[in-house]
């Protein structure tokens, strides 16, 4: 079996990390996977939405640390080839897609596999999951963007005190926080997430697109920029078919038929 398995279907790449023994820390293959179901994600104009999910009781649980030699006399690990050769490029990568993602949390995500699900677009987790920034606990500080999310999402004395102590964050706490989108029943948390993709996957990419530069872009602009920003994606989304689709369904009474482009 993959370690990350990958499905097309009515336009919804669904990318499962399935190593469940592991609540599936993430190892090289996995983030060469991760990149490959990626970049076909960028490219083929058939996928339109992405699902990240975890197979069994976990979501993610980071790095595999079953991989980390910390015997006595080992050489010292340089970690900063790890986060610049996988995690920092899979982040980016996820930001930079011009199509939305989508992350069920499916179960415990920890360490770097909190901060991947936190890299999404929409996170939706079942009211079982949970959010650890399990680093502080293993004498590492918060990668993989949580440095950057968790301040901006919850707050600064939440991040704080969340990457100080590692503490558990219950899905429906994530969810009145604001760190999340919502929390649903497991039982439907994968029907629900497929549902929210489908209607994702059936909407104006191109402008989907648009609308995450303009978003993470004001995370770092002024008011200012952020308006000259908006004036200049404008431009753009007012040329895509789909915003003549849009504005002439509004006129003619229909429901939109979106292409994505
Ligand atoms: O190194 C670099 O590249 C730098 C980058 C770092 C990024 C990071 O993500 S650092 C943080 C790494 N992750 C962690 O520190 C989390 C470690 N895991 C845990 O603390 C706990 O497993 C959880 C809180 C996530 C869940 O606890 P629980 O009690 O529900 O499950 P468990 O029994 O601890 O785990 C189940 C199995 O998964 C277990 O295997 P076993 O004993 O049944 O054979 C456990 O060892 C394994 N597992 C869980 N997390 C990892 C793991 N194996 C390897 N690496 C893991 N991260």
């Amino acid at each position: 079996m993959s370690p990350v398995l990958v499905s097309l279907e009515s336009g919804v790449l669904q990318v499962t990390l399935n190593r469940p023994e592991k609540l599936n820390a993430l190892n090289p293959e996995m983030h060469k996977l991760l990149r490959a179901a990626l970049l076909r994600a960028a490219e083929e104009p058939q996928v339109r939405a992405v699902l990240l999910t975890g197979a069994g009781r976990g979501f993610c649980a980071g790095q595999d640390l079953s991989e980390r030699d910390v015997s006595p006399g080992a050489a010292p690990i340089d970690l900063s080839v790890s986060l610049g050769s996988y995690y920092n490029p899979l982040v980016r990568r996820m930001r930079e897609l011009p199509k939305p993602i989508v992350c069920a949390v499916n179960g415990t995500a920890a360490g770097a596999g909190a901060n991947i699900a936190l890299a999404c677009d929409i996170v939706i987790a079942a009211r079982s999951a949970s959010f650890i920034q399990a680093f502080s606990r293993i004498g590492l500080v918060p990668d993989s963007g949580g440095t950057w999310f968790l301040p901006r999402l919850v707050g600064s004395a939440r991040a704080m005190a969340l990457a100080l102590l590692a503490d558990k964050v219950p899905a429906e706490q994530a969810a009145e926080w604001g760190m999340i989108w919502k929390a649903v029943d497991d039982a439907q948390l994968l029907q629900e997430s497929k549902s929210l993709c489908e209607k994702l996957a059936n909407g104006p990419t191109k402008g989907y697109g648009l609308i995450k530069k303009v978003m993470h872009a004001s995370g770092v602009n002024t008011l200012d920029a952020q308006l000259d920003l908006e004036r200049d994606v404008q431009r753009e989304a007012g040329r895509s078919e789909d915003y003549r689709e849009g504005v002439s369904a509004f006129k003619e009474k229909r429901a939109p038929r979106f292409t994505g482009k």
